[in-house]
């Protein structure tokens, strides 16, 4: 299978997030694209490439899937974080005020003048910096999303889009989660407008992929479905339950799976082969799946404990479902392993499909 990667990835670099009062060094960093893609120089899968795309085709495949009010928001956030305080350019943007959805009665309608309102409005967490180089390095990402969704048009079995900063938390209006456009969800409505009837979108990361299900919630043409950490306590905490089926055309084209922190691979596969089951039902045209390797045992911010040899198992698993195939790279904190179980479970996928 054919790698894109992101040649501008490193111009998104924050420092620190917040986390529980504090400020700590971030876990997001650009180490993490280059030990996976020096893993596929060592062991290679395919041609690589940096993605080939003009930036008009980009922006309207990234506004099928995220507001104009949003995207308005990233284009021009850096530099009025910087017009807020000169100062502001020796440091990243974090938002420290947010106004709470339903019922709690604040307004999302009207947008604020002040940026430091607008970077709340916009986002749901202060683990995400944003800096002078995340709206470039995003679209950077987004464009290796794209380059795969065409080669699964043009035929190809399979595809990786190595898309850092991540994307599977990010909302059509919103970012949190590290990530700032979902890239998963801009390869899968590539797929949808390339003429592909009905697309299955596997999220395997540690942490639900909201923005994914937000984004498709309500559409019958795209089944999500994600295994995670519980949220009853695992980030991101609000959404992600088993409860939660889709709505209205879509109700029913949602699955959740959630798994207790500390689950071991054995649970976990079974649990795959649950999601593997849906999506055969479901009758998908290709399958999306935003690979996510913080399931490590060695991962410092997560739960599960897989370990690097049952990559090769996930991937053989992911392939026997037969669909064309698009992954996105999303989390992986034990940054000098993240390498070896991308590639394991690229080459477990590819060697059996
Ligand atoms: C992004 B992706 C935990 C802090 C959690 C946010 C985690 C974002 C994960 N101690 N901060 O899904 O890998
Ligand atoms: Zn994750």
């Amino acid at each position: 299978m054919k790698t894109f990667h992101n040649p501008h990835h490193t111009l998104h670099q924050g420092r620190e997030e917040m986390f529980r009062g504090r400020m700590v060094p971030c876990h997001e960093v650009p180490a993490r694209l280059d030990f996976v893609l020096a893993e596929l120089q060592r062991r290679p899968l395919g041609a690589l490439a940096t993605p080939s795309v003009s930036e008009t085709e980009l922006l309207a495949s990234i506004a099928r899937v995220h507001s104009a009010r949003y995207l308005d928001f990233l284009a021009s956030a850096w530099d009025e974080w910087v017009a807020m305080d000169p100062a502001n350019a020796q440091r990243d943007a974090l938002p420290s005020v947010w106004p709470l959805g339903n019922p709690h009665g604040f307004r999302a309608d009207v947008l604020p003048a002040n940026f430091a309102a607008r970077l709340g409005l916009f986002s749901f967490d202060s683990g995400s910096p944003l800096t002078a180089g995340t709206w470039a390095a995003a679209r950077g990402g987004a464009a290796c999303a794209l380059a795969a969704a065409r080669e699964l048009l043009a035929g190809q079995r399979s595809a990786f889009a190595l898309s850092r900063p991540p994307g599977h938390h990010a909302g059509t209006d919103f970012f949190g989660g590290y990530c700032f456009l979902n890239n998963a969800a801009i390869a899968t409505q590539a797929l949808r407008d390339g003429g592909l009837g009905r697309v299955a979108v596997l999220d395997v990361d540690y942490h639900h992929g909201n923005g994914t299900q937000t984004i498709f919630y309500e559409r019958a043409d795209v089944l999500t479905l994600s295994i995670h950490g519980d949220p009853t306590t695992e980030y991101p905490f609000f959404l992600g339950h088993a409860d939660e089926r889709g709505a209205g055309a879509g109700e029913g084209f949602n699955l959740n799976l959630p798994l207790p922190r500390g689950t071991h691979f054995a649970t976990w596969r079974a649990t795959l082969d649950r999601a593997l089951d849906a999506v055969d039902a479901f009758k998908a045209n290709a399958l999306v799946v935003p690979m996510g390797l913080d399931t490590f045992e060695g991962d410092p911010i997560s739960g599960f404990t897989l370990k690097s040899d049952d990559y090769f198992a996930v991937g053989e698993a992911l392939a026997s479902t037969g669909l064309p195939t698009l992954f996105t790279f999303e989390g992986g904190y034990a940054v000098d392993a993240v390498g070896t179980n991308a590639v394991n479970l690229l080459e477990g996928f590819q060697r059996s499909a």
